[in-house]
């Protein structure tokens, strides 16, 4: 009988987790980056995420270079409930953004705060033709072109140490759906001087 009802058993439910980058660079309203970014986990908090995990924080210098003051990054992994969407999850981070100064004056101007949804388990959105393009896009048209839409993963999560190092505290072995490679292997593969320049501000259990 026992087996009866374990073969009638619902499927099990697999969550989807999110990989959130967080990053500052300009004080707001008498807080610092770093103190933004544990205040801006904290609202995250608020709005119903489980932050799961939370990397250490890091001073990094700022893309492009003489752009702007050095950034604070950290990154975060978020389990998702069920039927918890990508567009959802990015209200959510915007709102979090808004509610810390965010203003959408410049691409890759200074902030003081940026809450970047990096991926979203293997998803791949909106589709693999148009995450391709995008992530093939030659360097000089990266500056001048914004897709109007969510791309997932982050079509440049592999080229950048601020991105890469915190997310390998709390992601290593994650892997890219499309690239094939985890955090782990897309980090050795930077260049070392792009990794060193990364260095830790904040470990996770100090304060
Ligand atoms: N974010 C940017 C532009 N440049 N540089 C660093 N070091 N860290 C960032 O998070 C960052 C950046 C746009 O979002
Ligand atoms: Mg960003
Ligand atoms: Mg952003």
């Amino acid at each position: 009988m026992a087996l009866f009802f374990e073969s009638v058993a619902p499927p099990m439910t697999t969550t989807k987790e999110a990989l959130v980058a967080l990053g500052a660079n300009l004080t707001f309203g008498g807080l610092s980056p770093d103190r933004t970014i544990l205040a801006a986990i904290a609202a995250l908090g608020r709005e119903g995420f489980l932050i799961d995990q939370l990397s250490n924080l890091y001073e990094t210098p700022c893309f492009p270079a003489g752009a702007g003051p050095d950034y604070v990054n950290a990154a975060a992994t978020i389990p998702l409930r069920q039927g918890q969407t990508a567009a959802g999850v990015l209200t959510v981070l915007h709102k979090v953004e808004a509610e810390f100064g965010r203003e959408r004056l410049q691409r890759w101007g200074m902030r003081t705060l940026d809450l970047d949804l990096i991926a979203i388990s293997d998803s791949v959105l909106p589709d693999l033709v148009t995450y391709t393009e995008w992530q093939r896009l030659a360097a000089d048209s990266q500056r001048a072109q914004a897709p109007d839409q969510l791309i997932l993963p982050h079509p440049r999560l592999q080229d950048r140490a601020f991105v890469l190092v915190p997310l390998a505290d709390v992601a290593p072995g994650w892997c890219h759906p499309v690239l094939g490679q985890t955090v782990r292997q897309m980090l050795v593969a930077l260049p070392q001087s792009d990794r060193d320049a990364v260095v830790v501000l904040k470990t996770r259990k100090s304060d």
